[in-house]
């Protein structure tokens, strides 16, 4: 048995930035596919044993089941010292950008991709506020990284590792990554790096092929 288990599948950007810390700082680990797609993350029993709050990704190690990607990238840095923040000002720069990206830079963009990409909704009122909304972030990123690396260090940290999670799917979304050239260059340079892989060869995906 692998010493981390991590709960989640293929299609989720939020598993994703857990499955790439745990292979980029090569830890021994395995996914347990999470049947997302029909709704198992909001069974009465994952709900109860695994995540009361009824999401992937969850992170099991030592007996203990950790929640939420920022958290889960925090408690790796911790246990490895890889990606970590090397002083406090470090610290709360990665804070922040989880935090903007988990509420801003993420989300949007995930529930468009859900929406337009996976579901094929077509275009509708809430696909262009969404697509409004993630340009805008997308917008502040390409803007901060006008002469730097790497988000929040002169090297990659866990804040990178976080933004990047929805970078590398190419389901349709109507937002071109290739017309954010600094964003464009600063996930190359991610997945330039050793134990980087895509997310669909991390885990198993789960939407159902029509
Ligand atoms: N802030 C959370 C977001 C996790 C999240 O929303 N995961 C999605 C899958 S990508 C989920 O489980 N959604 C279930 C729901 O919202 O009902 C994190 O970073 O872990």
């Amino acid at each position: 048995m692998a010493e981390y288990r991590l709960y989640g599948m293929g299609e989720s950007g939020n598993a994703y930035k857990a499955a790439l810390m745990l292979n980029l700082c090569q830890l021994d680990w395995e996914p347990t596919f999470v049947d997302f797609f029909h709704g198992e993350q909001r069974s009465d029993q994952y709900l109860a044993e695994v995540n009361e709050l009824g999401e992937i990704p969850v992170l099991e190690h030592e007996g203990k089941r950790i929640s939420q990607s920022g958290v889960i990238l925090h408690y790796l840095a911790e246990k490895t010292g890889k990606f970590g923040p090397a002083t406090a000002d470090e610290a709360r720069e990665i804070w922040r950008w989880i935090l903007f990206d988990n509420h801003k830079f993420t989300s949007y963009f995930a529930t468009l991709r859900f929406m337009y990409g996976l579901n094929k909704s077509g275009e509708t009122p809430v696909t262009e506020f969404l697509r409004g909304r993630a340009l805008g972030a997308y917008g502040t990123v390409e803007k901060h990284l006008n002469g730097r690396s790497f988000m929040a260090a002169d090297r990659p940290t866990l804040a990178d590792i976080s933004m990047v999670g929805y970078l590398y799917f190419d389901e349709e979304t109507g937002i071109d990554r290739g017309a954010f050239p600094n964003i464009n260059a600063w996930a190359n340079r991610i997945a330039a790096l050793p134990g980087w892989a895509h997310p669909y060869d991390l885990m198993k995906r789960g939407f159902p092929q029509k």
